[in-house]
Protein backbone atom coordinates (compact mmCIF):
# COMPACT_ATOMS: atom_id res chain seq x y z
CA UNK A 1 0.00 0.00 0.00
CA UNK A 2 1.80 3.40 -0.85
CA UNK A 3 2.79 6.45 1.35
CA UNK A 4 -0.09 8.81 0.49
CA UNK A 5 1.17 12.92 0.16
CA UNK A 6 -1.91 15.03 0.61
CA UNK A 7 -1.33 18.65 -0.05
CA UNK A 8 -2.82 21.92 1.86
CA UNK A 9 -5.24 22.62 -1.32
CA UNK A 10 -6.26 18.77 -1.55
CA UNK A 11 -6.94 18.75 2.48
CA UNK A 12 -10.08 19.21 3.11
CA UNK A 13 -11.64 22.45 3.80
CA UNK A 14 -13.12 24.12 7.09
CA UNK A 15 -16.26 21.46 7.61
CA UNK A 16 -15.33 19.01 5.20
CA UNK A 17 -14.14 15.53 6.45
CA UNK A 18 -12.64 12.35 4.15
CA UNK A 19 -11.59 8.57 4.56
CA UNK A 20 -8.91 7.65 2.86
CA UNK A 21 -6.69 3.93 2.71
CA UNK A 22 -2.85 4.08 2.86
CA UNK A 23 0.29 2.84 4.69
CA UNK A 24 1.17 6.32 5.57
CA UNK A 25 -0.43 9.20 5.30
CA UNK A 26 1.47 12.57 4.81
CA UNK A 27 -0.26 15.99 5.06
CA UNK A 28 1.59 19.25 4.53
CA UNK A 29 0.94 21.99 6.65
CA UNK A 30 0.83 25.91 5.06
CA UNK A 31 1.63 27.22 8.68
CA UNK A 32 3.36 26.07 11.48
CA UNK A 33 0.68 25.03 13.96
CA UNK A 34 0.17 26.30 17.28
CA UNK A 35 -0.35 23.29 19.25
CA UNK A 36 -0.44 19.32 19.10
CA UNK A 37 -2.81 17.41 20.31
CA UNK A 38 -1.21 14.35 21.08
CA UNK A 39 -3.01 10.69 22.29
CA UNK A 40 -0.81 8.41 25.10
CA UNK A 41 -1.21 4.73 23.97
CA UNK A 42 -2.54 3.51 27.43
CA UNK A 43 -4.72 5.07 30.19
CA UNK A 44 -1.94 6.65 32.21
CA UNK A 45 0.13 7.61 29.04
CA UNK A 46 -0.40 11.69 28.69
CA UNK A 47 -2.67 12.99 26.76
CA UNK A 48 -2.55 16.85 26.34
CA UNK A 49 -2.45 19.90 23.78
CA UNK A 50 1.48 20.42 23.21
CA UNK A 51 4.09 22.16 21.66
CA UNK A 52 4.05 20.94 18.29
CA UNK A 53 7.61 21.81 17.30
CA UNK A 54 9.48 20.54 20.10
CA UNK A 55 8.79 17.24 20.99
CA UNK A 56 9.07 16.62 25.18
CA UNK A 57 11.97 15.51 27.04
CA UNK A 58 12.30 11.60 26.97
CA UNK A 59 10.22 10.70 30.38
CA UNK A 60 12.53 9.68 32.97
CA UNK A 61 13.30 6.95 34.23
CA UNK A 62 12.99 4.88 31.08
CA UNK A 63 13.22 1.73 32.75
CA UNK A 64 9.44 2.75 33.38
CA UNK A 65 8.53 3.24 29.91
CA UNK A 66 6.95 -0.42 28.88
CA UNK A 67 4.29 0.77 31.93
CA UNK A 68 3.63 4.13 30.99
CA UNK A 69 3.87 4.46 27.63
CA UNK A 70 4.03 2.92 24.68
CA UNK A 71 8.09 2.04 24.70
CA UNK A 72 8.18 1.84 20.68
CA UNK A 73 7.67 5.51 20.56
CA UNK A 74 8.69 6.84 24.00
CA UNK A 75 12.25 8.31 22.80
CA UNK A 76 10.49 9.33 19.27
CA UNK A 77 12.24 12.96 18.60
CA UNK A 78 9.25 14.66 17.46
CA UNK A 79 5.59 15.37 18.57
CA UNK A 80 3.74 11.93 18.26
CA UNK A 81 0.55 10.16 19.55
CA UNK A 82 -1.17 7.03 19.33
CA UNK A 83 -3.66 6.18 16.61
CA UNK A 84 -4.81 9.82 16.37
CA UNK A 85 -3.19 13.66 16.28
CA UNK A 86 -4.48 16.73 15.47
CA UNK A 87 -2.76 20.21 14.99
CA UNK A 88 -4.29 23.93 15.80
CA UNK A 89 -3.88 26.02 13.01
CA UNK A 90 -3.65 29.85 12.90
CA UNK A 91 -7.57 30.60 12.63
CA UNK A 92 -8.36 28.12 15.05
CA UNK A 93 -9.50 25.61 13.56
CA UNK A 94 -7.64 21.81 13.56
CA UNK A 95 -6.74 19.51 11.33
CA UNK A 96 -7.62 15.98 12.57
CA UNK A 97 -5.94 12.52 11.47
CA UNK A 98 -6.89 9.87 12.68
CA UNK A 99 -6.37 6.02 12.19
CA UNK A 100 -9.72 3.73 11.85
CA UNK A 101 -7.54 0.17 12.48
CA UNK A 102 -5.57 -0.43 15.14
CA UNK A 103 -1.23 -0.49 14.93
CA UNK A 104 -1.00 3.32 14.26
CA UNK A 105 0.46 6.21 15.21
CA UNK A 106 1.15 10.04 14.33
CA UNK A 107 3.51 13.10 14.41
CA UNK A 108 4.37 16.29 13.54
CA UNK A 109 7.41 16.51 11.26
CA UNK A 110 8.77 18.22 8.24
CA UNK A 111 6.03 20.59 7.93
CA UNK A 112 3.58 17.55 7.78
CA UNK A 113 1.03 15.66 10.35
CA UNK A 114 2.27 11.93 9.03
CA UNK A 115 -0.01 9.19 9.81
CA UNK A 116 1.63 5.26 9.58
CA UNK A 117 0.50 1.75 10.48
CA UNK A 118 3.26 -0.41 11.63
CA UNK A 119 2.65 -3.29 8.96
CA UNK A 120 0.00 -2.74 6.30
CA UNK A 121 -2.26 -0.66 6.04
CA UNK A 122 -5.90 0.88 6.35
CA UNK A 123 -8.11 3.37 6.45
CA UNK A 124 -7.56 7.32 7.81
CA UNK A 125 -10.33 9.54 8.72
CA UNK A 126 -9.11 13.27 8.18
CA UNK A 127 -10.78 16.30 8.38
CA UNK A 128 -10.62 20.25 8.36
CA UNK A 129 -12.78 22.33 10.85
CA UNK A 130 -13.93 22.48 14.58
CA UNK A 131 -12.71 20.41 17.28
CA UNK A 132 -14.96 19.44 19.32
CA UNK A 133 -17.17 18.66 16.42
CA UNK A 134 -14.45 16.50 14.84
CA UNK A 135 -13.59 14.42 17.76
CA UNK A 136 -17.22 13.57 17.77
CA UNK A 137 -16.95 12.43 13.96
CA UNK A 138 -13.82 10.17 14.64
CA UNK A 139 -15.54 9.03 17.67
CA UNK A 140 -19.20 7.96 15.36
CA UNK A 141 -16.12 6.03 12.73
CA UNK A 142 -14.76 4.67 15.44
CA UNK A 143 -17.81 2.98 17.38
CA UNK A 144 -19.04 1.86 13.80
CA UNK A 145 -15.82 -0.16 13.50
CA UNK A 146 -15.38 -1.41 16.84
CA UNK A 147 -18.47 -1.14 18.70
CA UNK A 148 -19.54 0.92 21.88
CA UNK A 149 -20.69 0.04 25.07
CA UNK A 150 -24.32 -1.10 25.76
CA UNK A 151 -24.74 -0.72 29.10
CA UNK A 152 -26.74 2.39 30.20
CA UNK A 153 -26.14 2.65 34.59
CA UNK A 154 -22.40 4.19 35.40
CA UNK A 155 -21.83 2.36 38.40
CA UNK A 156 -20.79 4.21 41.61
CA UNK A 157 -17.89 2.40 42.94
CA UNK A 158 -15.99 1.98 46.42
CA UNK A 159 -12.22 1.09 45.33
CA UNK A 160 -9.76 -0.08 47.98
CA UNK A 161 -6.74 0.87 46.23
CA UNK A 162 -6.37 4.59 47.51
CA UNK A 163 -6.81 4.58 51.02
CA UNK A 164 -5.86 0.88 51.85
CA UNK A 165 -3.38 0.15 48.85
CA UNK A 166 -1.80 -3.42 49.09
CA UNK A 167 -2.88 -3.58 52.94
CA UNK A 168 -6.15 -4.95 52.31
CA UNK A 169 -7.61 -8.13 54.06
CA UNK A 170 -10.89 -9.31 55.52
CA UNK A 171 -11.10 -7.53 58.20
CA UNK A 172 -10.38 -4.27 57.08
CA UNK A 173 -12.53 -4.52 54.01
CA UNK A 174 -15.44 -6.15 55.71
CA UNK A 175 -14.99 -2.91 57.99
CA UNK A 176 -15.28 -0.79 55.09
CA UNK A 177 -18.47 -2.51 53.74
CA UNK A 178 -20.16 -2.03 57.20
CA UNK A 179 -19.36 1.26 56.66
CA UNK A 180 -20.74 2.13 53.39
CA UNK A 181 -24.20 1.46 55.43
CA UNK A 182 -26.99 2.69 52.97
CA UNK A 183 -25.06 5.18 50.49
CA UNK A 184 -26.04 4.17 46.98
CA UNK A 185 -22.70 2.75 45.95
CA UNK A 186 -23.20 0.17 43.17
CA UNK A 187 -20.49 -1.28 43.45
CA UNK A 188 -17.67 -2.59 45.95
CA UNK A 189 -14.75 -3.28 44.46
CA UNK A 190 -11.84 -5.14 46.10
CA UNK A 191 -8.25 -3.84 44.32
CA UNK A 192 -4.43 -4.97 44.29
CA UNK A 193 -3.68 -7.04 47.46
CA UNK A 194 -5.62 -10.34 47.56
CA UNK A 195 -3.77 -12.79 45.30
CA UNK A 196 -0.99 -14.94 45.82
CA UNK A 197 1.32 -13.36 43.29
CA UNK A 198 0.52 -11.29 40.22
CA UNK A 199 -0.41 -14.67 37.99
CA UNK A 200 -1.19 -16.92 40.37
CA UNK A 201 -4.85 -15.47 41.08
CA UNK A 202 -5.34 -17.57 44.10
CA UNK A 203 -6.18 -15.63 47.59
CA UNK A 204 -3.05 -15.26 49.79
CA UNK A 205 -2.88 -15.40 53.36
CA UNK A 206 -4.99 -12.44 54.20
CA UNK A 207 -8.02 -14.02 52.67
CA UNK A 208 -8.55 -17.25 54.72
CA UNK A 209 -12.02 -17.43 54.05
CA UNK A 210 -11.48 -17.28 50.52
CA UNK A 211 -12.93 -14.88 47.62
CA UNK A 212 -16.29 -16.96 47.08
CA UNK A 213 -16.66 -16.10 50.97
CA UNK A 214 -16.20 -11.99 50.54
CA UNK A 215 -18.33 -11.48 47.50
CA UNK A 216 -21.04 -13.55 48.57
CA UNK A 217 -20.69 -11.14 51.70
CA UNK A 218 -20.58 -8.00 49.26
CA UNK A 219 -23.55 -9.14 47.37
CA UNK A 220 -25.45 -9.56 50.52
CA UNK A 221 -25.53 -5.33 50.72
CA UNK A 222 -27.11 -5.49 47.55
CA UNK A 223 -23.92 -4.45 45.55
CA UNK A 224 -21.91 -5.53 42.49
CA UNK A 225 -18.30 -7.83 44.19
CA UNK A 226 -15.87 -6.16 42.42
CA UNK A 227 -12.21 -7.71 41.80
CA UNK A 228 -8.83 -6.60 40.21
CA UNK A 229 -6.66 -8.64 38.67
CA UNK A 230 -3.94 -7.90 35.79
CA UNK A 231 -4.43 -11.43 34.09
CA UNK A 232 -1.66 -10.38 30.99
CA UNK A 233 1.03 -9.94 33.74
CA UNK A 234 3.86 -12.51 34.90
CA UNK A 235 5.47 -11.98 38.09
CA UNK A 236 9.03 -13.41 38.14
CA UNK A 237 7.69 -15.40 41.35
CA UNK A 238 4.91 -16.63 39.64
CA UNK A 239 4.07 -20.50 39.14
CA UNK A 240 3.43 -19.79 35.43
CA UNK A 241 6.88 -17.70 34.91
CA UNK A 242 8.57 -21.07 35.91
CA UNK A 243 6.77 -23.63 34.47
CA UNK A 244 5.11 -22.50 30.99
CA UNK A 245 8.09 -19.61 29.72
CA UNK A 246 6.86 -20.66 26.37
CA UNK A 247 3.67 -18.51 27.35
CA UNK A 248 5.43 -15.16 27.45
CA UNK A 249 5.99 -12.78 25.25
CA UNK A 250 9.88 -12.67 24.39
CA UNK A 251 12.26 -9.98 23.06
CA UNK A 252 13.52 -10.12 20.01
CA UNK A 253 17.12 -11.92 21.36
CA UNK A 254 14.58 -14.59 22.28
CA UNK A 255 14.46 -13.37 26.84
CA UNK A 256 11.36 -13.17 28.16
CA UNK A 257 10.29 -9.67 27.52
CA UNK A 258 10.30 -7.30 30.55
CA UNK A 259 6.78 -5.68 30.67
CA UNK A 260 7.90 -3.40 34.00
CA UNK A 261 8.70 -3.82 37.59
CA UNK A 262 6.47 -4.63 40.34
CA UNK A 263 7.55 -4.09 44.16
CA UNK A 264 10.96 -6.30 43.77
CA UNK A 265 11.04 -8.06 40.75
CA UNK A 266 10.58 -8.31 37.10
CA UNK A 267 7.32 -8.54 35.53
CA UNK A 268 6.24 -10.31 32.25
CA UNK A 269 3.77 -10.55 29.56
CA UNK A 270 1.58 -13.09 28.44
CA UNK A 271 1.59 -13.90 24.66
CA UNK A 272 -2.20 -13.51 23.77
CA UNK A 273 -1.07 -15.51 20.47
CA UNK A 274 -0.52 -18.68 22.16
CA UNK A 275 -3.34 -21.02 22.49
CA UNK A 276 -2.72 -22.49 26.02
CA UNK A 277 -2.42 -18.62 27.10
CA UNK A 278 -6.15 -18.39 25.50
CA UNK A 279 -7.34 -21.38 27.21
CA UNK A 280 -5.63 -20.42 30.80
CA UNK A 281 -7.15 -16.98 30.33
CA UNK A 282 -10.96 -18.21 29.85
CA UNK A 283 -10.60 -20.42 32.68
CA UNK A 284 -9.04 -17.63 34.85
CA UNK A 285 -12.04 -15.49 34.66
CA UNK A 286 -14.66 -18.32 34.63
CA UNK A 287 -12.93 -18.89 37.55
CA UNK A 288 -13.77 -15.64 38.99
CA UNK A 289 -17.01 -15.23 37.51
CA UNK A 290 -17.50 -18.39 39.42
CA UNK A 291 -16.14 -17.16 42.97
CA UNK A 292 -19.43 -14.44 42.52
CA UNK A 293 -17.60 -11.59 41.20
CA UNK A 294 -19.52 -9.22 38.76
CA UNK A 295 -17.68 -6.48 38.34
CA UNK A 296 -13.83 -6.85 37.18
CA UNK A 297 -11.68 -4.53 37.17
CA UNK A 298 -8.55 -5.68 34.70
CA UNK A 299 -5.59 -3.73 34.89
CA UNK A 300 -2.09 -3.24 33.66
CA UNK A 301 -3.25 -4.93 30.22
CA UNK A 302 -1.05 -3.03 27.94
CA UNK A 303 1.84 -5.93 29.33
CA UNK A 304 0.40 -7.72 26.41
CA UNK A 305 0.42 -5.74 23.67
CA UNK A 306 4.05 -4.86 24.02
CA UNK A 307 6.57 -5.02 21.32
CA UNK A 308 8.39 -8.55 20.69
CA UNK A 309 7.92 -12.09 19.41
CA UNK A 310 5.05 -14.10 19.48
CA UNK A 311 3.72 -17.91 19.14
CA UNK A 312 1.82 -16.38 16.05
CA UNK A 313 3.21 -13.49 13.86
CA UNK A 314 0.53 -10.94 14.02
CA UNK A 315 0.76 -7.34 14.79
CA UNK A 316 0.67 -6.81 18.81
CA UNK A 317 -2.28 -4.52 19.03
CA UNK A 318 -4.26 -6.96 16.90
CA UNK A 319 -2.90 -9.68 19.03
CA UNK A 320 -3.56 -8.33 22.10
CA UNK A 321 -7.10 -7.41 20.91
CA UNK A 322 -7.75 -10.76 20.67
CA UNK A 323 -6.42 -11.81 24.27
CA UNK A 324 -9.21 -9.35 25.47
CA UNK A 325 -12.26 -10.77 23.11
CA UNK A 326 -11.50 -14.01 25.27
CA UNK A 327 -11.99 -12.28 28.69
CA UNK A 328 -15.07 -10.47 27.50
CA UNK A 329 -16.75 -13.97 26.08
CA UNK A 330 -15.55 -15.94 29.29
CA UNK A 331 -16.97 -13.01 31.71
CA UNK A 332 -20.52 -13.05 30.35
CA UNK A 333 -22.37 -10.19 31.60
CA UNK A 334 -20.14 -8.83 34.15
CA UNK A 335 -18.81 -4.94 34.00
CA UNK A 336 -15.43 -4.87 32.46
CA UNK A 337 -13.68 -1.93 33.66
CA UNK A 338 -10.28 -2.11 31.69
CA UNK A 339 -7.22 -0.22 33.42
CA UNK A 340 -3.34 0.37 31.87
CA UNK A 341 -4.66 -0.53 28.31
CA UNK A 342 -3.76 0.50 25.27
CA UNK A 343 -7.27 3.02 24.36
CA UNK A 344 -8.36 1.63 20.79
CA UNK A 345 -8.01 -2.03 21.14
CA UNK A 346 -10.19 -1.74 24.62
CA UNK A 347 -12.84 -0.14 22.28
CA UNK A 348 -16.09 -2.52 22.27
CA UNK A 349 -14.75 -5.41 24.49
CA UNK A 350 -14.90 -3.45 27.59
CA UNK A 351 -18.00 -1.36 29.77
CA UNK A 352 -15.30 1.19 30.84
CA UNK A 353 -11.59 2.70 30.37
CA UNK A 354 -9.42 4.43 33.26
CA UNK A 355 -8.49 6.80 30.69
CA UNK A 356 -6.15 8.38 32.62
CA UNK A 357 -2.92 8.60 35.36
CA UNK A 358 -3.32 7.02 38.62
CA UNK A 359 -4.73 9.89 40.78
CA UNK A 360 -3.72 10.60 44.43
CA UNK A 361 -3.95 12.54 47.63
CA UNK A 362 -1.64 15.49 46.75
CA UNK A 363 -1.67 17.61 43.56
CA UNK A 364 1.53 17.68 41.68
CA UNK A 365 4.42 15.84 42.34
CA UNK A 366 7.67 18.24 41.88
CA UNK A 367 9.79 15.52 41.83
CA UNK A 368 8.71 13.63 38.94
CA UNK A 369 6.54 15.94 37.24
CA UNK A 370 9.80 18.34 36.94
CA UNK A 371 12.80 16.58 37.47
CA UNK A 372 11.71 13.28 35.28
CA UNK A 373 9.68 15.15 33.41
CA UNK A 374 7.19 12.40 33.87
CA UNK A 375 3.39 13.21 33.78
CA UNK A 376 1.63 9.93 34.19
CA UNK A 377 2.74 8.78 37.64
CA UNK A 378 0.30 9.15 40.78
CA UNK A 379 -0.78 12.77 41.23
CA UNK A 380 -4.41 14.37 41.13
CA UNK A 381 -2.85 16.96 38.52
CA UNK A 382 -1.92 13.83 36.09
CA UNK A 383 -4.93 11.92 36.42
CA UNK A 384 -7.40 14.90 35.98
CA UNK A 385 -5.53 16.23 32.74
CA UNK A 386 -4.90 12.72 30.83
CA UNK A 387 -8.76 12.75 32.06
CA UNK A 388 -10.24 15.89 30.46
CA UNK A 389 -8.21 15.44 27.19
CA UNK A 390 -10.16 11.62 26.37
CA UNK A 391 -13.36 13.02 27.26
CA UNK A 392 -14.31 12.78 23.70
CA UNK A 393 -14.51 9.11 24.45
CA UNK A 394 -17.28 8.96 26.05
CA UNK A 395 -19.82 8.05 23.44
CA UNK A 396 -17.65 5.14 22.91
CA UNK A 397 -16.99 3.56 26.37
CA UNK A 398 -17.53 4.70 30.26
CA UNK A 399 -14.88 6.70 30.77
CA UNK A 400 -13.37 6.33 34.42
CA UNK A 401 -10.99 9.27 35.69
CA UNK A 402 -9.89 7.68 38.83
CA UNK A 403 -10.99 8.26 42.52
CA UNK A 404 -12.73 11.19 44.17
CA UNK A 405 -11.22 12.16 47.84
CA UNK A 406 -13.64 13.80 50.64
CA UNK A 407 -11.80 12.93 53.86
CA UNK A 408 -9.54 15.40 55.28
CA UNK A 409 -6.03 15.49 53.00
CA UNK A 410 -3.41 17.80 54.26
CA UNK A 411 -2.71 18.45 50.91
CA UNK A 412 -5.39 18.73 48.47
CA UNK A 413 -7.15 22.58 48.67
CA UNK A 414 -10.96 22.49 48.89
CA UNK A 415 -10.60 24.00 45.16
CA UNK A 416 -8.40 21.15 43.82
CA UNK A 417 -11.16 18.46 45.39
CA UNK A 418 -13.77 20.29 43.81
CA UNK A 419 -12.12 20.82 40.58
CA UNK A 420 -11.95 16.84 40.20
CA UNK A 421 -15.25 16.18 41.54
CA UNK A 422 -16.49 18.43 38.65
CA UNK A 423 -14.27 16.31 36.24
CA UNK A 424 -16.62 12.96 37.68
CA UNK A 425 -19.98 14.92 36.74
CA UNK A 426 -18.76 15.35 33.37
CA UNK A 427 -17.48 11.82 33.00
CA UNK A 428 -20.42 10.69 34.54
CA UNK A 429 -18.59 8.15 36.57
CA UNK A 430 -17.79 8.24 40.67
CA UNK A 431 -15.51 6.30 42.58
CA UNK A 432 -13.99 6.86 45.82
CA UNK A 433 -11.50 4.64 47.95
CA UNK A 434 -12.11 6.85 51.73
CA UNK A 435 -12.58 4.78 54.62
CA UNK A 436 -16.18 5.20 55.49
CA UNK A 437 -15.12 5.38 59.31
CA UNK A 438 -12.91 8.38 58.87
CA UNK A 439 -16.05 10.60 57.19
CA UNK A 440 -17.82 13.24 59.44
CA UNK A 441 -22.07 12.75 58.90
CA UNK A 442 -21.30 16.18 56.99
CA UNK A 443 -18.82 14.08 54.57
CA UNK A 444 -21.55 11.71 54.05
CA UNK A 445 -24.14 13.61 53.30
CA UNK A 446 -22.24 15.56 50.99
CA UNK A 447 -21.14 12.04 49.49
CA UNK A 448 -25.12 10.88 49.17
CA UNK A 449 -25.40 14.15 47.05
CA UNK A 450 -22.85 13.35 45.14
CA UNK A 451 -23.47 10.05 44.37
CA UNK A 452 -27.28 10.60 43.61
CA UNK A 453 -26.57 13.74 41.53
CA UNK A 454 -27.20 13.63 37.54
CA UNK A 455 -26.48 17.11 36.66
CA UNK A 456 -27.00 18.05 33.20
CA UNK A 457 -23.42 18.40 31.33
CA UNK A 458 -22.77 20.91 28.62
CA UNK A 459 -19.39 21.30 26.48
CA UNK A 460 -19.06 24.89 26.13
CA UNK A 461 -15.00 24.68 24.55
CA UNK A 462 -12.00 22.95 24.93
CA UNK A 463 -11.48 22.53 28.70
CA UNK A 464 -15.14 24.12 29.73
CA UNK A 465 -18.24 22.76 30.58
CA UNK A 466 -21.40 23.55 32.36
CA UNK A 467 -22.74 22.01 34.88
CA UNK A 468 -26.23 22.51 35.60
CA UNK A 469 -25.71 25.56 34.29
CA UNK A 470 -22.48 26.46 36.84
CA UNK A 471 -19.64 26.95 34.57
CA UNK A 472 -16.48 24.61 35.14
CA UNK A 473 -13.03 25.66 33.56
CA UNK A 474 -10.46 22.57 33.87
CA UNK A 475 -8.06 24.51 31.63
CA UNK A 476 -5.78 26.11 34.48
CA UNK A 477 -4.93 22.51 35.48
CA UNK A 478 -4.53 21.81 31.49
CA UNK A 479 -0.39 23.42 30.71
CA UNK A 480 2.47 21.15 31.02
CA UNK A 481 5.51 22.00 33.39
CA UNK A 482 7.84 24.07 32.14
CA UNK A 483 10.95 22.21 30.52
CA UNK A 484 14.01 21.55 32.90
CA UNK A 485 16.37 24.23 33.36
CA UNK A 486 20.22 23.34 33.25
CA UNK A 487 20.06 22.42 37.27
CA UNK A 488 17.11 20.65 37.32
CA UNK A 489 18.28 18.47 33.69
CA UNK A 490 21.41 17.54 35.69
CA UNK A 491 19.23 16.20 38.97
CA UNK A 492 16.73 15.11 37.08
CA UNK A 493 19.28 12.66 34.42
CA UNK A 494 21.37 11.69 37.66
CA UNK A 495 18.08 10.22 39.20
CA UNK A 496 16.78 9.15 35.70
CA UNK A 497 20.18 6.98 35.59
CA UNK A 498 19.32 5.61 39.27
CA UNK A 499 15.76 5.00 37.98
CA UNK A 500 17.24 2.82 35.76
CA UNK A 501 19.21 0.23 38.45
CA UNK A 502 17.36 -2.49 39.48
CA UNK A 503 18.81 -2.02 43.11
CA UNK A 504 17.87 1.60 43.32
CA UNK A 505 13.84 0.84 42.15
CA UNK A 506 14.03 -2.10 45.13
CA UNK A 507 15.32 0.31 47.22
CA UNK A 508 12.94 3.10 46.07
CA UNK A 509 10.07 0.87 45.90
CA UNK A 510 10.93 -0.72 49.68
CA UNK A 511 10.50 2.88 51.11
CA UNK A 512 7.04 3.73 49.84
CA UNK A 513 5.94 0.45 50.40
CA UNK A 514 6.91 1.14 54.10
CA UNK A 515 5.39 4.21 54.20
CA UNK A 516 2.27 3.47 52.66
CA UNK A 517 1.84 0.74 55.07
CA UNK A 518 2.65 2.79 58.13
CA UNK A 519 0.49 5.29 56.91
CA UNK A 520 -2.54 2.77 56.05
CA UNK A 521 -1.32 0.66 60.02
CA UNK A 522 -2.15 4.59 61.52
CA UNK A 523 -5.59 4.71 59.35
CA UNK A 524 -6.75 1.26 60.15
CA UNK A 525 -6.00 1.15 64.11
C1 LIG B 1 -2.86 -1.54 41.86
C2 LIG B 1 -3.00 -0.24 41.11
C3 LIG B 1 -4.46 0.30 41.13
C4 LIG B 1 -4.55 1.51 40.24
C5 LIG B 1 -4.07 1.16 38.85
C6 LIG B 1 -2.65 0.65 38.91
O1 LIG B 1 4.09 2.26 37.34
N1 LIG B 1 3.05 2.83 37.00
O2 LIG B 1 3.08 3.66 36.12
C7 LIG B 1 1.82 2.52 37.62
C8 LIG B 1 0.69 3.18 37.20
C9 LIG B 1 -0.53 2.88 37.81
C10 LIG B 1 -0.59 1.93 38.79
C11 LIG B 1 0.54 1.29 39.21
C12 LIG B 1 1.75 1.58 38.61
O3 LIG B 1 -1.80 1.67 39.39
O4 LIG B 1 -4.15 2.24 37.97
O5 LIG B 1 -5.89 1.98 40.18
O6 LIG B 1 -5.35 -0.68 40.71
O7 LIG B 1 -2.58 -0.46 39.78
O8 LIG B 1 -1.54 -2.01 41.82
Amino acid sequence: MPTLHLQSDSLPQTGDTKIVTASSLHLSLSQPPKSFYRHGWQSWSLTAWTDPIRELPVMKPTSFHSRQTDPVYARYPHPNGSWLGAVELEDGSILFLGALELNAHVAVREGQLQGWYESGGGEWFVGRGEEINLFGKYAELLGQRFGRVTVQEHPRVWCSWYSLYNNINENNLAKALNGLGDLPFDVFQIDDGWQVSTGDWEPNEKFPSGMEAIAAKIKATGRKAGLWLAPLAVSKHSSIYKNHPDWLLHDLSGKPYVAGFEWSAEMYALDTTHPEVIKWLRELIRKIRGWGFDYLKLDFLAAGAQPGKRHEDIPRETAFRRGLQVMREAAGNAYLLFCGTPILPALGVCDAIRVGADVANFWDSRFYSYLLYNQTTPSMLNGLRTSVNRLWLKPLVHVDPDVAFFSETKSLTPQQKRLFLDLTEVADFKATSDLPHQWTEAQREEIRRWLESRPRVERIGRYTFSIDGREVDFGPAMPLPPLPNFFDGIVGGILGVLGNQFWALKIWHWLIRYALAKKDSEKIA
